[in-house]
């Protein structure tokens, strides 16, 4: 091969490389006990096989930040997006370590949670500030989506102009109101799951193709 091809190639090669598409970093994020990390490990196994993270009904299970690389989602008309998963510590205003006690959690390790979920909300706002390219804002439907947190994170994500999908998690349960949750955030598609029943992840699987692409 003489030398003109062989220079082509590689500079071919290097541009290539040069504007290769990074992969989007997508952060699970919503209040303590939501389903984050049900949700996260849910995707991770049904694309890759494995889990991300622990699952538990003690809030801020999560303390530090999980990402799991390289999950790329199919949807049915053969499109897809190759993603990075972020499962993310619940963001709450106020973390007291009573709050532990109730769920048989001694006081020193109540302590020593709060701290750490403390510590955990500073990581996963550094995140979000630096690092993440599109949100999963998950709520349990069971609650009143009118929280003082909830209308803060939005705001953050719409001044970032990131893309988010609001996630409408637990319909399985009899109090779950999905539309509560539309009539709080219109401006935002909602898609309605349930994470343990899997119910309509098709459509979530689906609106995370086309919008994180
Ligand atoms: N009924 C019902 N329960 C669910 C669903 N998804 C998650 N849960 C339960 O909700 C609780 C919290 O789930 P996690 O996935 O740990 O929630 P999280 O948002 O990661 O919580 P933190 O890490 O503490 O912020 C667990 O007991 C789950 O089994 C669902 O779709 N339906
Ligand atoms: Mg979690």
């Amino acid at each position: 091969m003489n030398i003109l091809v062989q220079t082509r190639n590689r500079f071919s090669k290097f541009l290539a490389a040069f504007f290769k598409k990074k992969r989007s970093r997508i952060g699970i994020y919503g209040p303590p006990n939501a389903g984050k990390t049900t949700l996260a490990n849910r995707i991770a196994k049904d694309w890759t096989g494995e889990s991300i993270g622990v699952v538990s009904e003690i809030p801020h299970e999560t303390r530090r930040a999980h990402r799991k690389s390289d999950i790329t989602i199919s949807s049915s008309n053969g499109s897809s997006v190759t993603i990075d998963i972020v499962d993310t510590p619940g963001v709450t205003t106020k973390i007291d370590y009573k709050e532990f006690l109730e769920y048989g959690v001694g006081k020193d390790e109540a302590v020593n949670r709060a701290r750490e979920a403390t510590e955990g909300v500073a990581e996963a706002m550094h995140w979000l500030r630096e690092d993440i390219d599109g949100v999963m804002y998950m709520l349990d439907s069971t609650q009143d989506p009118f929280i003082q947190v909830n209308i803060m994170m939005i705001g953050i994500i719409e001044s970032r102009n990131l893309p988010v999908i609001i996630v409408a998690n637990k319909i399985d349960l009899p109090d779950a109101a999905p539309q509560r949750i539309r009539s709080a955030f219109p401006q935002h598609p909602v898609i309605p799951i349930s994470c343990l029943g899997g119910n309509n992840l098709d459509e979530l699987y689906e609106k995370m193709v086309n919008h994180f692409r």
